[in-house]
């Protein structure tokens, strides 16, 4: 559908442009590894995790009319600070194209999704901050300043959006939660409900959803907590109500679905990482010089075009975010 002549040199995605393709490899090794029995489980999860079923097809269908409670508070005002060179992605598109391994490994999840429950919502802020606590979605609404930013997203399988977030600076959170001087890293854990995340009942992902960034990185103006998309509530399929948004990193450092901000002086490890740490490293800036071991990263198929675009060092924000790195040039910085 988006790739409508493929050019010669161009892998078919179900090959090359998908962060499952390797999972799936590896859940064969690790069957392998257990014994014969073991062997064809994840093939019959798979089966299932990519099957809706009737049943969330009828939630689909019920919570599809649902009313956000935060839907008065959006629009909100665009900072024109944040500028694209590229026009914005079609709201269909990028609202029906997805990475949620949640709600299982394809691209077409955004039905599958609307079962996720959205109220309450609590997030628990813990770990290295003065005083732990926890606070339901709509007071933290209240108590930070929306506002809509565009952004480029860069997906690792090479493929590109620009849409407009609504959110707040990640900064906000952190002075919400004021972390002790100790703290080096903020972990994020998104939510983990297997009764209506199917892809949560494949049992060899570790599950929850992880990710991390340093304090520094945190407090980078670009460090974005997204919680709307084209002037309205965040989508469930894009990571209602509160995701991460990392313009100069891989679009897998944004996790969807948040739950837990953790303050610590230990590196997370991400479920990525934990899953093929060769392929999906912590920093994972964006650099086209920097090949991922199974695909170049050197252009962008732009969604909602044919057409292949040069990918851009930190995705084009290195004017924001550069700085973050001279001195850990002995990192992995760029996978
Ligand atoms: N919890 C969670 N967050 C996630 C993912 C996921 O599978 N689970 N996928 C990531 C990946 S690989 C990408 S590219 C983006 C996609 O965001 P979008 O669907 O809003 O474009 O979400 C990221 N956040
Ligand atoms: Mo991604």
């Amino acid at each position: 559908m988006l790739t409508k002549v493929k050019k010669g040199w161009e892998l078919p995605e179900s090959a090359a442009t998908d962060e499952s393709v390797f999972r799936s490899r590896r859940s064969l090794i690790r069957g392998l590894a257990a014994g014969p029995i073991l062997l064809g489980a994840p093939a019959l999860l798979m089966g299932c995790k990519e099957d809706g079923g009737a049943a969330s097809a009828v939630v689909a269908e019920a919570t599809a009319n649902e009313v956000d409670p935060s839907a008065s508070l959006y629009p909100v005002t665009r900072n024109l600070r944040y500028r694209l060179d590229r026009p914005i992605t079609d709201e269909e598109l990028a609202t029906t194209y997805n990475n949620y391994y949640e709600f299982g490994s394809s691209k077409n999840i955004w039905k599958k999704a609307q079962a996720l429950p959205l109220r309450p919502w609590t997030i628990k802020i813990h770990g290295m901050v003065e005083k732990p606590f926890e606070i339901g979605i709509d007071d933290l609404l209240q108590q930070v300043q929306l506002e809509e930013r565009l952004y480029r997203h860069r997906c690792v399988e090479a493929w590109s959006m620009a849409v407009p977030w609504s959110g707040f600076q990640m900064s906000q959170l952190v002075e919400l939660a004021k972390p002790l001087s100790s703290a080096k890293y903020l972990r994020f854990a998104s939510f983990n409900d297997p009764d209506v995340a199917g892809g949560q009942r494949a049992g060899w992902y570790p599950w929850p959803y992880i990710e991390g960034v340093t304090m520094e990185e945190a407090m980078n103006e670009l460090a974005f907590m997204g919680t709307g998309l084209y002037g309205k509530p965040m989508p469930k399929q894009n990571g209602a109500p509160l995701r991460l948004v990392l313009p100069w990193k891989y679009g897998f450092k944004s996790s969807k679905g948040i739950v837990e901000v953790e303050f610590t002086d230990k590196r997370p490890i991400s479920f990525w990482e934990e899953i093929q740490g060769g392929e999906y490293g912590f920093w994972a800036n964006v650099n086209p010089d920097v090949p991922h071991p199974r695909w170049s990263q050197m252009t962008e198929r732009v969604l909602g075009s044919d057409e292949r675009v040069p990918t851009l060092l930190y995705n084009g924000y290195g004017e924001y975010v550069a700085g973050l790195y001279s001195g850990l040039e002995g990192e992995r910085l760029y996978m």
